[in-house]
């Protein structure tokens, strides 16, 4: 499959775990996407909107022939099957996926900016992000991840909840 993305999951209402996970069942059961990574799970302060519960965030590394805006529409769709409303802009959400890179590509359309403008000022993105591909590079953006996250004023508020590894080992899919 010929095209590579990043995309950041996170969920803050009712079973989180159920909602991230089912997630990525969700988004790999199209035959045109392949997970190729993904990373642990964190329990993550709310940014933005801080009256709100505790988010959990992890990012997956997936593999699709789909452009970025066929990518986009099905997680969006993924995003409304698991019952999400879009209520209050930066508030509580039962999932949101989004989608942090392609490729190397710079997209700007009404429905779609990648890289995603602000996955750089966000812990929740960058930690999981670093986990699973520290040489990760940000098109447009020239410092290492390890540099931007150690600017970041939030990483406190960034906490390991599910190991990817170890003695709690999470498989998101079951083989
Ligand atoms: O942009 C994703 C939704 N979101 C989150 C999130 O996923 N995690 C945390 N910790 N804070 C957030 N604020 C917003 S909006």
């Amino acid at each position: 499959m010929e095209n590579t993305a990043f995309i950041a999951l996170g969920s803050n209402i009712g079973n989180r775990y159920d909602n991230i996970t089912s997630a990525i069942k969700l988004l790999t059961s199209h035959s045109n996407i392949k997970l190729v990574n993904y990373s642990s799970i964190y329990e993550t302060d709310p940014v933005g909107y801080e009256d709100q519960d505790l988010f959990l965030n992890m990012v997956i590394e997936i593999q699709t022939v789909l452009s970025a805006m066929e990518l986009l529409d099905f997680c969006l769709k993924t995003e409304l099957d698991l019952g999400r409303k879009r209520k209050i802009r930066w508030g509580p959400r039962t999932i949101d996926i989004d989608i942090l890179t392609f490729n190397q590509e710079n997209i700007e359309t009404e429905k779609l900016t990648v890289p995603h403008p602000r996955m750089a000022e966000r812990a929740f993105v960058m930690v999981p992000l670093i986990e699973i591909n520290p040489n990760h590079r940000i098109p447009g953006v020239d410092k290492p991840l390890n540099l931007l996250l150690n600017e970041l004023p939030d990483k406190e508020g960034v906490r390991i909840w599910k190991r990817k590894n170890g003695e709690d080992v999470f498989e998101p899919i079951e083989n």
